[in-house]
């Protein structure tokens, strides 16, 4: 089992991701978990807000690299679709849903963060893709989540650089709304909530509804295209030779 679920007076759901040995990288067990976690969350009319966090050190440090590593074009294109499902269920629940950011959100962790809706961090939170680094690209919503949120030349910047940035200047470019200078992210989490709750429901949906669906030409088709793009990195020798080094903790050597 890898999500831990925590109801507070059956309204406010913490969902926990709880695999902190590999910094709670996504694997496809865990993306199938979740998957069923959702949709019974989506299922129940009790849950008024879901709260996203990880255990211990990281929210999520990303796809499970030694899961990736060896995958072709294929396996990676189905990995992508399963993971792009699963966040858009997240950004499409009816509820609102807050990461609690307690570490690292890297490559798939940030792209999680970026399909929910309110996101706050604690002080020692690092985000980041660094996927080129691995010679891949971002595969689940963030080359276009993340334009979105911060803007193209930001995004490209972090993209291309696969450079990490530290929780301030994430608040400071608009990726969360708030940094909590505390370890206990989940007590602003839950206070976050409550004042949620203090709301009509219906209207916070019918706000979610309309802010999801604002027309964006990033938005058009694009899944398709990163899916496609993000299969291609695949059985290549710079994604071999990025996930080796990772897997070796070296630096990787892209030599053309
Ligand atoms: N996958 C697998 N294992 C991981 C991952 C990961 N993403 N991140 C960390 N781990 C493992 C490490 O290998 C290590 O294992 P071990 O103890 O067996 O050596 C353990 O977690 C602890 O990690 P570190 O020792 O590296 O901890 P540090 O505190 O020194 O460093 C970092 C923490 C900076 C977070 C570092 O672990 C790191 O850089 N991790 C990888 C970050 C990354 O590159 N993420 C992007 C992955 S690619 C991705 O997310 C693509 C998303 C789209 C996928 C689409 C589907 C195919």
């Amino acid at each position: 089992m890898y999500i831990e679920l925590e109801y507070l007076e059956e309204k406010i759901c913490i969902l926990t991701i709880n695999s902190p040995r590999t910094l709670n990288a996504l694997n496809i067990e865990l993306l199938d978990e979740m998957t069923a976690v959702i949709e019974s969350i989506s299922n129940n009319k009790y849950i008024r807000v879901l709260v996203i966090t990880g255990a211990g050190k990281a929210f999520v440090a990303g796809a499970d690299i030694e899961q990736m590593k060896g995958m072709t074009k294929g396996d990676a294109l189905q990995l992508a679709k399963k993971g792009t499902n699963l966040f858009n269920a997240i950004e499409n629940l009816e509820i609102p849903v807050i990461a609690a950011i307690n570490g690292y959100a890297l490559g798939g962790g940030c792209e999680l963060a970026l399909a929910c809706d309110l996101r706050i961090a604690s002080s020692n939170a690092k985000f980041g893709q660094p996927e080129v680094k691995l010679g891949i690209i971002p595969g689940f919503g963030g080359n276009i989540r993340l334009p979105i949120q911060i803007g193209p030349s930001l995004a490209k910047e972090l993209i291309f650089t696969g450079r990490l940035i530290d929780a301030q200047e994430a608040f400071r470019i608009g990726l969360i709304n708030k940094v909590i200078d505390t370890n206990n992210i989940l007590d602003e989490a839950t206070k976050l909530a409550e004042q949620l709750l203090c709301n009509s429901s219906n209207a916070i949906c019918a706000a979610k509804k309309i802010i999801n669906n604002a027309p964006n030409p990033l938005k058009n088709n694009l899944e398709t295209i990163e899916h496609n793009y993000f299969a291609d990195c695949f059985e290549h020798k710079h994604q071999i030779e990025g996930m080796a080094a990772f897997l070796e903790k070296r630096e990787p050597l892209f030599k053309d």
